[in-house]
């Protein structure tokens, strides 16, 4: 049986880092990655034989649990008709009716492969709508490695960006300004100054990349207000609380309509699939209707729908609101184990989703963020491993539980939480 080490040596001599996305190097909590053999309901098996409780549910699509039987099933029927097409099949079009039935605001969308061409077409198109070039995203949120949103905010106020990662020109990020999440104030400065520049502002209505912040009362909203007043788009990035939120993601929750979404993870249902979609008006700017061009190799792919819909017809049969129930007490009861050994505990919850943050300070932004002690976090992430629960390998992401997750998997990840030695 080859072990993980074995594996991680061999990945690494033909995969930068030996993954394919660099959180999973495990590099920001001082190990290395075990390698994953299979996955069932709450649980993942390493290829050392190692049974592990899994809060990282691939990120978020999960939510159902591993390999749940239906959907499964569903993308077997699929790929055993075929693959791939290259051509309209019927399953990309009953997807896309299911997603509309559950956000209405979504009447018309394009299916793609990741969440990160969902936001970057998303852009081009508010671009190409409005005829404007600057955005304005938010410090913290991320919405997958396009050009465009590899920005870092200038020194001081400036609302000009700087490039994030080498590779990314700097005019490319001449027109994306950022501001603080959660300060409604910044963003009606920028959009003071820029106002008639500005096609779209992104965010995420909860935001999921700086730990889980939260929006506070009246921001999105606030958001919603400054985008008609200016003309500029408001675009939800819901890769993350799409389908986690509640049935109908975060502007369900929340009662905020963006004019357009973008939707990843859950609506692959494990599987490679993205979405943009929104206003008919601004979709029919799409290729070939509209003269914004977007296009993709295996959007709409069969088996990928297939288990799209399967994940989505499950959930409509799911209780929401037991599983926020059951999730807030167990982050509670882990905020308290951790706090009994002394240390400073902030806990943001949302639905499905917590974070807790080793920091004295309430978190309601990145800055705030920044203040969690990380060298605890990596403490906690090692132990907890070795004890068997697979948390995420940064205290910049999130804690995703299942409707697959049972009380046995809180309560023997409680027993090992009161095992770690800080
Ligand atoms: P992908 O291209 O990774 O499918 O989606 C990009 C993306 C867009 N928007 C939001 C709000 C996201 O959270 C993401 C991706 N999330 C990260 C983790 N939070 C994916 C994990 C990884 O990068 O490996």
């Amino acid at each position: 049986m080859t072990s993980s080490v074995d594996w991680f040596r061999r990945a690494q001599d033909v995969l930068p880092g030996g993954v394919n996305s660099p959180v999973r190097a495990c590099r920001g909590v001082g190990c290395d990655p075990l390698f994953i053999g299979s996955a069932r309901g709450s649980r993942m098996r390493t290829v050392d034989g190692q049974e592990l409780i899994d809060f990282v549910l691939s990120w978020g699509p999960m939510i159902l649990g591993h390999c749940d039987p239906e959907v499964i099933e569903a993308a077997r029927a699929a790929v055993e008709r075929g693959s791939s097409y290259g051509a309209p099949c019927p399953g990309e079009v009953e997807l896309a009716e299911a997603v509309r039935r559950l956000m209405p605001g979504m009447e018309m969308m394009r299916m793609v492969s990741s969440g990160t061409e969902a936001t970057m077409s998303a852009l081009r198109l508010a671009r190409g709508f409005t005829g404007r070039d600057k955005l304005i995203k938010f410090d913290g949120c991320y919405h997958g490695h396009s050009d465009a949103f590899l920005a870092s905010a200038g020194s001081g106020l400036a609302t000009l960006s700087i490039p994030g990662t080498p590779g990314v020109p700097a005019d490319v990020v001449a027109h994306t300004l950022i501001a603080p999440y959660n300060d409604l104030e910044a963003v009606e400065d920028l959009f003071n100054r820029h106002g008639r520049e500005i096609a779209c502002v992104i965010v995420e209505p909860a935001a999921g990349n700086m730990g889980l912040v939260p929006p506070e009362p009246g921001f999105l909203e606030g958001l919603r207000a400054l985008c008609t007043r200016f003309g500029a788009l408001l675009i939800f990035d819901e890769v993350i609380t799409g389908f986690r939120l509640s049935l109908g993601g975060a502007q369900a929750r929340y009662g905020v309509r963006p004019d357009l979404t973008t939707l990843g993870k859950i609506i692959g249902g494990g599987f490679p699939v993205g979405c943009f979609g929104g206003r008919r008006e601004i979709m029919e700017h799409v290729a070939p209707v509209g003269a914004v061009y977007q296009a993709g190799t295996l959007s709409g792919n069969p088996a990928a729908m297939a288990a799209g819909l399967a994940t989505l017809r499950r959930l409509e049969a799911c209780d929401y609101d037991a599983l926020e129930r059951r999730t807030l007490a167990f982050a509670r009861d882990l905020k308290s184990v951790l706090e009994e050994k002394g240390l400073p505990v902030q806990m943001n919850h949302v639905a499905s989703i917590f974070t807790l943050f080793f920091t004295k300070t309430p978190v309601t932004d990145f800055d705030t963020a920044k203040t969690m002690d990380t060298e605890a976090y990596a403490t906690f992430f090692r132990q907890m491993r070795e004890a068997g629960v697979n948390l995420a390998p940064s205290g910049y992401e999130c804690t995703f539980t299942s409707f697959a997750h049972t009380e046995e998997d809180f309560a023997a990840t409680l027993d090992a939480a009161r095992r770690v030695r800080f």
